[in-house]
Parts: C-alpha cells; sequence; structure tokens
C-alpha cells in the first residue's frame, strides 16, 4: 500500500520515523531512545559494579576529558599499549558486564531505522560528559569490519556532535543533540572525522549534570 502517493491521509498507519540524513550513510533519529532511555539507564549500576568509570588515558599519555566504561563481549579501552577492543576490564581483570538486552534491541531498532539490517552489536562503549567535557575529532577505527554501523544514544544535558569528513581538515557541521537522539552510521561515512563539542552546565532528571553517551560497535 502506498504511503505517501494516497490522496487521503491514511490516520491509522505508523507514523514514519523521524530522521534525517545528514551525510553519506549518516542518519539523526531524534528523540529514537527517549522512551526507553529511563529503562536503559537502570542498567548503570550494575555496569558499573562490573567496571567503574574511569579517564582512560591516550597512548601519548594525557587523560581524556570524558569517563568510559564498556558493557558487552568486548569494550573499547585506551592506554599505552594502545587502542583496542579487550574481553576484560584491563583495570579491574574482570569481563565487562553483559549488555542488556533492552540496550541491544533499542541499538538494532535504530540501525534498521537507519537502513542498516540485522546490527549485532558486540561492544557497547559508555562514555559520561561532566561540564567542560569534549572528544577531540577521531575516527572510529579499531573496529575489524567497517561494513558494520555504529549506533550512538544521547542521554541527559544537550551536546553538539561535529561531523566532518574523510580527512581531518574536512568541513564540520554542527549537530545539537539532547536527551533521547539516536545517530546511526555507516557505509560511505563509517571513517568520517567526529567529536563532540565542549559541554555546557546543564541539568537534567535522568542523569542530573552530566551527558552519558551509549556507542554500540560491532568490534569483530
Ligand atoms: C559521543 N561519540 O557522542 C561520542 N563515534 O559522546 C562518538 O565518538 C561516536 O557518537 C562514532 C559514532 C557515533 C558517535
Ligand atoms: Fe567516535
Amino acid at each position: 500500500m502506498p504511503r505517501h502517493d494516497d490522496a487521503t491521509p491514511d490516520l491509522f498507519a505508523e507514523p514514519l520515523p523521524d530522521r534525517e540524513h545528514f551525510a553519506p550513510g549518516a542518519w539523526l533519529l531524534r528523540g529514537f531512545a527517549r522512551d526507553a532511555a529511563p529503562g536503559l539507564l537502570d542498567s548503570l549500576p550494575s555496569i558499573l559494579a562490573a567496571a567503574p568509570w574511569r579517564r582512560a588515558l591516550t597512548p601519548g599519555g594525557k587523560p581524556f576529558s570524558v569517563e568510559m566504561t564498556n558493557c558487552g563481549t568486548r569494550g573499547w579501552v585506551s592506554d599505552a599499549a594502545g587502542y583496542r577492543y579487550t574481553t576484560h576490564d584491563p583495570l579491574g581483570g574482570t569481563g565487562w558486564a553483559t549488555m542488556p538486552a533492552d540496550w541491544l534491541k533499542l541499538a538494532g531498532e535504530a540501525a534498521q531505522t537507519a537502513g542498516y539490517e540485522r546490527f549485532r552489536p558486540d561492544a557497547c562503549l559508555i562514555n559520561r560528559y561532566a561540564p567542560g567535557a569534549s572528544m577531540g575529532l577521531h575516527q572510529d577505527r579499531d573496529e575489524l569490519d567497517f561494513s558494520a554501523p555504529i549506533v550512538s544514544v544521547s542521554l541527559g544535558v544537550p551536546a553538539v556532535f561535529l561531523f566532518g569528513g574523510a580527512r581531518r581538515s574536512d568541513h564540520r557541521i554542527r549537530i545539537p543533540l539532547t536527551h533521547g537522539d539516536v545517530v546511526v552510521w555507516g557505509g560511505p561515512s563509517r571513517l568520517f572525522f567526529h567529536g563532540i563539542a565542549t559541554i555546557k552546565d546543564g541539568q537534567h532528571p535522568l542523569t542530573a549534570g552530566c551527558r552519558i553517551n551509549l556507542t554500540f560497535r560491532k568490534s569483530l
């Protein structure tokens, strides 16, 4: 049944997902995680019990301003030995917490809404931004398989996502992200440079003064 060519609108049709295409293969799904957010955040304490927040060091020895942890069968870590995925937390020595079922479901549905079928992430990097924290321009390139997209869920206080191109010096657009927004990208823009501008002071009922970002990846 055509949905857009009908002369009369179908009041009972499923609403079209609110999605904005901002680069080749890259989509912004505004509010996609808003309803799921309280449930998603309920899982944080048990994930943090396995692997608490830490400020990782870059391979060059500089601390990230963002605090990080992971869940999933693999987690992304950074230290003097470099950027990589590990099955165990190098700090605690224990395995990362299992990825909660509702996290996996949301990530799969977001990927599908952006046109990526059967996304099965094995890793979720969790970033916590206090006011003043930022994420420098980088590429996500520590995964083995660049055919899988990345799904990124923004929770809590707002942020500005910087999105460039294949070269570090390429022009960057600024995308405001608020609580519940989801960004999905892959395909032609999978290796594009991106970052997060310095977080401003703010308050959110679910995260107090911080922004939490869940970044789902298929590492293998
Ligand atoms: C953040 N996100 O939103 C940082 N990477 O806190 C990322 O670095 C990122 O959002 C790849 C894909 C989506 C992302
Ligand atoms: Fe990234």
